[in-house]
């Protein structure tokens, strides 16, 4: 049924040959912020992997998680539209994380590339549903091994409402090792098994998430018991630096590892996060953190790699988001878009990669707990929703800013005819989603 769905939705004459598709590789990072690694500015922490891709490809320097939280940015990866599409508008969180999550109806990346001659994996966090009937396998994924849930003790694997939570297909499934180490090691592993075939695949790492938690630290939750979620590191500095130096020596391994078996050139490389940095990270100077629609919440480094397609040492200050990357892969692996009520809200940012064009103009929403953002060119509407006692207080005044001249956002500027269109736009996005309950 499903893939008598996607092939009609997708079709499949403009599929290029299997041995001249490309290959995938989305590795995606959790809460790593603007200014958190050496080619986004950060002087304390070494990531020469990471920028050494970026010095073989290209920056994006305003590319955006599609959510300022987990759960919304990684529907909106993999079903390339709007999370609230999906009815993933919030966190899956640990209280809820049994009974909701990412339907099975979604057409992710995965289902797509997957009914076209790829292999498909995914190794790390998932975060789009607990129970089996939301896991990977059920949504394009040949391969899974990682953890559905927020995060898990590093060692332990255990989740901070103290389950088990460590998988292998849909079954839970232990393994020893640091969770970072197990990502690369199975990525490495899915990379070397598919060498001659097409494949994608998928590394969402669970740094630097709390628990804070280096590569030579204990474990510290038990079943049943997560203690202290976050970690007992007193040095949280320290260890924020130690798991961001394992995510970047992985990153190197993926690529020796494409370099190694001579798939470098047929592979695109993305690397990005999934929101911004906590408090305990940096943002690059950008206001605001993870939760708030604030540049600080959602404006993420990104790196795209492709030797011979994308140039060396460049970038693009082109507006994109995680929901872009779904389209991007189809387009080039010459797979036709869906349209109609299916159509995606992502856009290929291929031209833009190759330097052979612009993508259009064009109007985004972030819209969380923490608040909401519209942005159309330099003009950025916000509506702050500030937590107080953990609680998310009602709505503010919008705030107006000309991000051109302002990208710490600062000072609201006066202009009612420009905030009068970004209001109405929002107003005919949310429309556009109010009838899909959100299970989030
Ligand atoms: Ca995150």
């Amino acid at each position: 049924m499903r893939i008598l769905f996607l092939t009609c939705l997708f079709g499949v004459a403009g599929a290029l040959h299997a041995a001249d598709r490309p290959n995938f590789v989305v590795i995606m990072a959790d809460d790593l912020g603007y200014g958190d690694i050496g080619c986004f500015g950060n002087e304390s922490i070494p990531t020469p992997n990471l920028d050494a891709l970026a010095a073989a490809g290209m920056r994006l320097t305003d590319y955006h998680s599609n959510g300022s939280v987990c759960s919304p940015t990684r529907a909106a990866l993999v079903t390339g539209r709007y999370q609230q599409r999906a009815g993933v508008g919030g966190v899956i969180s640990a209280a809820n994380h049994r009974d909701t999550g990412l339907a099975v109806e979604e057409a992710t990346f995965a289902d797509v590339l997957r009914e076209h001659g790829y292999a498909t994996g995914v190794f790390g966090k998932w975060h789009l549903g607990y129970a089996p009937e939301f896991n990977p396998v059920r949504n394009g994924f040949d391969r899974f091994r990682g953890y559905v849930s927020g995060n898990v003790d590093f060692f332990s694997h255990i989740d901070q409402a103290g389950y088990e939570d460590w998988w292998w297909q849909d079954t839970p499934h232990p393994e020893e090792g640091y969770t970072t180490h197990l990502i690369t090691k199975h990525g490495v592993a899915f990379i070397e098994e598919h060498r001659d075939r097409p494949f994608c695949l998928y590394l969402p790492h669970e740094a630097p998430h709390y628990p804070y938690q280096g590569p030579n630290d204990q474990p510290i939750r038990i079943k049943g018991d997560p203690g202290n979620v976050t970690g007992e590191r007193t040095d949280i500095p320290n260890a924020y630096r130690e798991m961001i130096v394992e995510v970047d020596k992985g990153v190197g391994e993926i690529v020796e590892t494409l370099q190694k078996l001579g798939l470098a050139e047929k592979t695109l490389v993305i690397f990005c996060s999934d929101n911004g940095a906590t408090p305990n990270g940096s943002n690059g100077g950008l206001r605001g953190f993870k939760g708030q629609a604030w540049e600080g919440g959602h404006r993420v480094p990104a790196i795209a790699s492709w030797p011979g397609k994308i140039a060396p040492g460049t970038e693009s200050d082109t507006t994109c988001l995680s929901m872009d990357i779904f389209p991007t892969l189809l387009d080039a692996a010459g797979i036709a878009t869906p349209e109609g009520s299916a159509k995606l809200d992502g856009i290929s940012l291929l031209p833009v990669l190759t330097q052979q064009g612009r993508v259009g103009d064009r109007t985004l929403f972030w819209e969380t707990g923490g608040g909401t953002a519209v942005r159309r060119g330099p003009w950025k509407l916000v509506i702050d929703r500030p937590k107080k006692k953990k609680e998310f207080q009602a709505p503010e005044a919008p705030q107006l800013f000309d991000l051109s001249t302002d990208l710490g956002e600062k000072a609201p500027v006066d202009n009612p005819g420009v905030r009068a269109e970004l209001e109405a736009a929002l107003e005919a996005w949310r429309a556009s989603w109010a009838g899909v309950p959100q299970r989030s």
